[in-house]
């Protein structure tokens, strides 16, 4: 079956589909729709952000898709920058100003614990079903590693001792996150069949 996947993160679409195409699920971009604005997301957490996104494609587009709501909380910043995930700079700044501005604000801070957390919103004609994931893991002292995006550089998830972007995409999919969110949406529609 195919399934539009609502996302303008290049980097998320590509983890999806490395879980989704091998079980038959064929992942369709918002370019392959002829979609090309910004989804609004203007939610207070991940589960109304998620929800946003999704709806947004459906309403607009007429698609059953999904939508991914990712952030990273860090215990030593309460949470953050958790939702604001990807403007935790500011507008206009990148995710490596993202990534700098996380490790100088845990510069000497002893407590390095945080997660990754995915929420994913499936909405299929009017019914909309919740998913997520999570990672636990630490923030490292300094970014290794070129592999993924946004703060996998440093990330070190629990039981490793290298970053996110150490990994191969494969590696990073078994244990992350997104990679738990995707097996267990790759779940539900595989019920539908
Ligand atoms: P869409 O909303 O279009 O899906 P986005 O990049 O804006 O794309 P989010 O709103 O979920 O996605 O923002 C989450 C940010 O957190 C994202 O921009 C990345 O910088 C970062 N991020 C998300 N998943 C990540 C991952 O697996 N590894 C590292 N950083 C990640």
């Amino acid at each position: 079956r195919q399934i539009v996947f609502a996302t303008n993160n290049a980097h998320k679409l590509s983890e999806a589909r490395q879980i989704l195409q091998p079980l038959g699920i064929d992942v369709l971009s918002l370019a392959d729709i002829n979609c090309h604005t910004d989804i609004p997301e203007t939610g207070t957490t991940l589960d109304e952000n998620a929800r946003q996104k999704a709806v947004f494609i459906k309403e607009h587009y007429g698609y059953d898709c999904f939508a991914d709501d990712t952030g990273l909380e860090v215990d030593a910043l309460n949470g953050a920058p958790g939702i604001y995930s990807a403007r935790y700079a500011g507008p206009g700044h990148d995710s490596q100003a993202n990534m700098h501005l996380l490790l100088k604000n845990l510069e000497g801070k002893q407590n390095r614990r945080a997660r990754f957390r995915t929420v994913v919103a499936l909405i299929e004609g009017s019914k909309v079903t919740m998913t997520s994931g999570e990672c636990p893991g630490y923030v490292t002292t300094e970014p290794a590693g070129s592999e993924g995006f946004g703060y996998d550089p440093v990330f070190r998830p629990d039981g490793f001792e290298i970053t996110f972007a150490q990994m191969d995409s494969s590696q990073k999919n078994a244990i992350s996150h997104r990679g738990r969110a995707m097996t267990k949406l790759a779940a539900i529609l595989a019920c539908r069949r």
